[in-house]
């Protein structure tokens, strides 16, 4: 079984959403970012890693959040909480990056602009929001 992580970073009350550009099927849709725990290296490591990757941001990794989602039958999805302790998101694979609240997360999620593995956690991140 392999891990992806991704990464619930909330500043000023606000969510980091990442825009995918890859693979077709999701190429467009919002998503917390982050990608493949590698061999050897735990998830908070790996988010982490991939952040500064992906991102250019230096962040601290926390505790999971919601549960696990299952992708494929050999890879789940996790996410854990993630606050950023230095640069600002630039995206380097990703279309765009945005931050939003509670509100236009919601709205995010009923207009099918959230990748759907992501969109089980819209409770669990509604709440951190308000
Ligand atoms: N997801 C997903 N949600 C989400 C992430 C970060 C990833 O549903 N928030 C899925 C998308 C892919 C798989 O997890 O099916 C791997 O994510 P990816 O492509 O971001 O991870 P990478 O960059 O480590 O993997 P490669 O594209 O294989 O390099």
């Amino acid at each position: 079984m392999r891990e992806v992580v991704a990464g619930a970073v909330i500043s000023n009350g606000l969510l980091l959403l990442a825009q995918r550009s890859y693979p077709p099927e999701v190429a467009g849709l919002w998503e917390l970012p982050g990608g493949k725990v590698e061999e050897g290296e735990t998830r908070a490591r790996a988010l982490e890693r991939e952040l500064a990757e992906e991102l250019g941001v230096d962040v601290v990794a926390g505790e999971q959040i919601g549960v696990g989602v299952p992708l494929k039958a050999d890879l789940v999805l996790v996410a854990l909480l993630a606050t950023v302790v230095g640069g600002n998101p630039e995206p380097t694979e990703h279309t765009a990056v945005r931050w939003v609240g509670a509100g236009a997360l919601r709205q995010m999620a009923a207009d099918g602009e959230l990748v759907p593995a992501d969109a089980v956690w819209l409770e669990d991140l509604a709440e951190l929001l308000t």
